[in-house]
């Protein structure tokens, strides 16, 4: 038994070890509510990798989060196909898999493609707790019934069509507005909104669009009280972040950086950032998110969940994650119909309070629309 109380107790095993019959990949196609802008490109529509496996009767499905190009991170769905096919699920096909961690350890030899593997992690973890009848939440260790929530907003056309949106969402009970910034649309653009709604949360999003020479001028938003400043420099500087983080006196928060528990142990020592937003795709999956919650805790930095335009199977995912201790910042988990009119599970709503309920049956917790999936299906593999 562990003597320290700080060190959760998780299970994340199946009821007993598992073969996998088959493992499905399958390609749906969403459009977006409204287009969705960064400092890296716009979005209107996305094609969505979806992970299902079956397992005596029992299923599990997980979401791929790569985008068609390497713009947000190396990863893209096409080098996920292909890594899935040749490599991952033959790795797991055949072996009996008693619980994530050895989804994970089959697969650790294998280098990158964290989103690839993360799409494999999540089904098997809805799996496992479907296997034992309980909830991802309460199988990882969650404390927390509701999450608070934020919204990320994109770059607009002009900033009155941006502060609509801000004051649209506040309305709707979001706890903390984060804005996407690049170079031309920064500090008058956070003025702006910050006059608009002066009292909030308020956070900005860079995407890597500066570098260590835009100091100064990235300096100029300390004066508008925000919570955070997200990924400013390249995705993989921590040493130019620390740097920019003894000029700011802003709390930096890393997202592309951060891609497995030991970048986050690096950051924290070197002072990179002072906050942490965990994605379970980009960071490969449970095991690593984890990691990162407790490395992150045993330092004292608060973490939040990251969001990447999900549909209902990611977002279940990340509400299981977020009802975690350390997830003590609202995450980029907003409602189902921020981004879609329709969704492929249950909808998820954002409560006047701001918060989003945790999934409570068994695995992700909500029901599947499979005759919507299939529907916008385009693509589909299976294999045994
Ligand atoms: C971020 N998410 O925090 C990301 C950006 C993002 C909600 O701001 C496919 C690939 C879709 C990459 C959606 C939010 C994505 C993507 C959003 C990145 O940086
Ligand atoms: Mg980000």
């Amino acid at each position: 038994m562990s003597t320290d109380a700080s060190v959760p107790v998780r299970a994340l095993a199946a009821a007993a070890p598992v073969r996998l019959e088959s493992v499905e990949v399958r390609y749906i196609a969403l459009t977006l509510v409204r287009p969705f802008e960064t400092s890296f490109g716009r979005m209107d529509a996305r094609v969505i990798p979806l992970v299902r496996m079956v397992a005596d009767g029992v299923e599990g499905w997980g979401e791929i989060v790569a985008d068609d190009l390497p713009l947000f991170s190396a990863d893209t769905i096409a080098g996920a196909q292909h890594v899935l096919a040749e490599a991952f699920i033959p790795a797991l096909l055949g072996r009996p898999l008693s619980s994530v961690q050895d989804v994970a350890a089959a697969l650790r030899r294998f280098k990158g493609h964290a989103m690839a593997k993360a799409g494999l992690e999540l089904a098997f973890m809805d799996l496992a707790a479907r296997t034992r009848g309980v909830s991802i939440s309460e199988a990882i260790g969650g404390t927390r019934a509701r999450v608070p929530v934020g919204v990320s907003l994109g770059i607009e056309k002009d900033v009155p069509t941006l502060v609509e949106q801000v004051l649209r969402h506040v309305a709707q009970g979001y706890q903390r507005i984060k804005l996407k910034i690049k170079p031309g649309w920064d500090v008058d653009v956070v003025r702006t909104v910050r006059e608009a709604y002066p009292t909030g949360l308020l956070s900005v999003d860079a995407n890597t669009a500066y570098t260590l020479a835009d100091a100064d001028h990235l300096r100029a938003l300390d004066a508008f009280d925000l919570l955070m400043i997200e990924q400013p420099l390249q995705h993989d500087d921590l040493v130019d972040h620390a740097a920019l983080q003894k000029l700011l006196r802003t709390d930096i928060c890393l997202d592309e950086s951060i891609v497995h528990a030991r970048a986050a142990a690096h950051a924290l020592a070197l002072g990179s950032c002072r906050l942490v937003n965990i994605k379970i795709g980009r960071v490969g999956g449970y095991t690593e998110a984890l990691g990162i919650h407790d490395t992150c805790q045993a330092h004292g930095a608060p973490v939040w969940c990251g969001g990447m335009l999900e549909c209902g199977i990611g977002r279940a995912h990340n509400l299981a994650l977020a009802s975690l201790p350390n997830f003590s910042l609202p995450g980029d988990i907003s409602a189902s119909k921020r981004y879609w009119t329709r969704d492929v599970t249950t909808p998820f709503e954002v409560a006047a309070d701001g918060t989003v309920g945790v999934p409570t049956g068994p695995g992700i917790g909500v029901a599947i629309d499979m005759d919507f999936i299939d529907d916008i299906t385009t693509a589909r593999h299976e294999y045994r």
